[in-house]
């Protein structure tokens, strides 16, 4: 332990922290606009710059070790008139439309500017200019509001290690783009928005469609019907100020009907669908000798990892549609014959915590007849903007359920929303479904947490499965290079695109610490923990929906209905 003093107080540190670690620990604020938790410090921005007793000048608490005896000021004269220098300089360059800007309220540098009392525009003269990118079907880049932290480039490389954006030139010419500063939509961006997660400003925001749905909302013509993914429950409420990790699914529900959704379903239906089929198919490939091991292929960032990254082990991809995809395909099939509807009349909404689910819903082989299975994906984030045009709080609203005949889920298709859940609802039916019996307890220690890469190997009638789980695309090019080195013992592999599973999208609620994702996890494994229903094969609407319609798992309709193929 070390003992620094800071403003006069006595501290205890690590060793090896930071100055921005100690402090942090002694519960002193140092703002930052670059610093990630968990990175090695990049000391772009200087916002965290201190007066160390004995050092000339001042440093950057967030890259200087902190020591022994050390006697630190974060609010000296000097202090405070360079942060407020740095934001004023920032400023300069900023845009002043905060009254229309996509991160009003939301915004690290109108905050900074409020903390360090900046009230006017102190440097006058020509702004940096240059035109929005909205090549992509996910994600909006405004170049213009983008502050050089350089929190969206490392992201990309560090943690996803996908590396679309970069710095580009030196100086003042410099700013952050794709490679040959074209369209994100042509560069090697996956979509997963994580970049939208940590940027301090509105430089890169999701593809809003709010407009268009509300619009079609007002149209006789159409039937529109929403569903909303495992992970929007426990993670919506924060935009209305109630605690993370609160699950607010029944008024969430009663919520989209206010909105006017002819019909609510639930995505953690075709979760358990998924399961059904994908169980099955790992069993097949098992028995008829692969390719293995077979992966999840329901998070469409890692889909076009894959495709670009790994072309070779696209047969390891399991062939299932995603959930949001399966949903899209019954709604536009079964329930339209159901209905007696004409599949072009119905609008298919997803509410999803992804922005690829974005890219997904319009890729051509999601649809049939030139048809999409679903029309327009909204994030979390803009289920919230529409509640909020709407005049809608969920919180005051009495819970109601998702309707029939998607309504029904069970708990391990809710668990699909946090890493780890696919392979926890996988393994309980592929038990049930070898073995004919139940599993004595379903909670499966091994593959739950926020940890980026767990492992498992699961016994079950004279069958021995490895299982691996990762998350993050980093973590999962790991995997994939240790796989292509030969490594043998695995058979299925959850890759989930996000750290920590879609409770932690890219579409999810800005500022989210650390604590809050986990809380959102937490609230999954509770509604497990509580359900009475937690296994994907005794859905009785996907009993049903096998009976009355597809068949049997990895049936002809189901082939054409429910799964797909990739191409190199
Ligand atoms: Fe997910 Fe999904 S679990 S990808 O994270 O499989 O976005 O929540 O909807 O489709 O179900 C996201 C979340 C989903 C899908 C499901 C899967």
């Amino acid at each position: 332990m070390l003992t620094l003093e800071a403003n006069g107080q006595n501290l205890e540190a690590k060793k090896g922290d930071t100055i921005l670690q100690a402090l942090k620990r002694g519960g002193i604020h140092v703002p930052t606009l670059c610093h990630m938790e968990g990175l090695l410090p990049s000391g772009t921005c200087r916002m965290c710059v201190v007066e160390v007793e004995g050092m000339p000048g001042l440093t950057p608490a967030c890259s200087y070790p902190a020591a022994d005896g050390m006697k630190i000021r974060t609010s000296t004269p000097a202090v405070l008139r360079t942060r407020k220098a740095i934001v004023e300089l920032l400023l300069a360059n900023h845009p002043d439309d905060c009254l229309y800007c996509a991160r009003n309220g939301k915004c690290d540098l109108a905050s900074l500017a409020r903390e360090n009392g900046v009230r006017q525009r102190v440097f006058r003269g020509a702004r940096k200019r240059k035109e929005k990118d909205i090549s992509s079907p996910s994600i909006i880049r405004d170049p213009e509001k983008c502050i050089l932290c350089g929190k969206c480039v490392r992201t990309c490389e560090e943690i996803q290690g996908v590396s679309a954006i970069d710095f580009v030139n030196r100086g003042s010419r410099a700013f952050v783009g794709t490679a040959f500063d074209e369209g994100m939509n042509v560069s090697a961006c996956i979509n997963c928005g994580q970049c939208i997660l940590v940027c301090p400003t509105a430089a890169l925001t999701e593809r809003s469609y709010v407009d268009e749905v509300l619009r079609l909302l007002a149209d006789p013509g159409k039937t529109v019907v929403v569903q909303h993914a495992p992970a929007v429950s426990v993670s919506i409420a924060e935009e209305f100020g109630i605690r993370p990790g609160t699950d607010i699914d029944g008024q969430m529900v009663a919520a989209l009907r206010r909105i006017g959704f002819d019909r609510v379903f639930d995505t953690s239906f075709t979760a358990d669908l998924t399961i059904m089929e994908e169980g099955s198919e790992l069993l097949k490939r098992v028995k008829e000798g692969g390719p293995l091991p077979m992966f999840t292929s329901c998070s469409p960032g890692w889909i076009k990892f894959m495709e670009q990254f790994y072309p070779e082990l696209l047969p390891n991809l399991s062939t299932c549609k995603s959930p949001q995809q399966m949903m899209g395909a019954v709604i536009k099939s079964f329930w339209a014959k159901r209905e007696n509807l004409d599949p072009k009349d119905i609008v298919s909404v997803s509410i999803m915590p992804c922005t690829a689910k974005k890219f997904e819903c319009s890729r051509p082989e999601m649809g049939r007849d030139y048809v999409p299975d679903v029309d327009y994906v909204l994030t979390t984030r803009e289920l919230a903007d529409l509640l909020r045009i709407k005049g809608i709080d969920p919180g005051t609203l009495d819970p109601e359920g998702a309707d029939s005949p998607f309504g029904e889920r069970s708990s391990a298709g809710k668990l699909f929303g946090a890493s780890g859940g696919v392979m926890e609802a996988a393994i309980r039916s592929a038990y049930f479904l070898l073995t004919g019996d139940e599993m004595k307890d379903y909670r499966i220690q091994d593959l739950r947490g926020m940890k980026g890469s767990k492992e498992l190997r699961v016994k079950a009638d004279g069958v021995e499965l490895g299982a691996a789980v990762v998350s993050s695309l980093g973590q999962a090019r790991k995997l994939m290079e240790e796989i292509k080195a030969g490594r043998k013992d695995l058979q299925f592999v959850e890759v989930m695109t996000c750290p920590g599973g879609c409770i932690n999208g890219g579409g999810q609620p800005i500022g989210a610490d650390p604590e809050a994702v986990k809380a959102r996890m937490a609230a999954l494994y509770q509604i497990d923990r509580e359900d009475t229903l937690r296994v994907s094969h005794k859905n009785s609407q996907v009993q049903r929906l096998y009976q009355e319609f597809l068949g049997e798992p990895l049936g002809p309709l189901s082939h054409e209905l429910l799964h797909t193929r990739y191409q190199k």
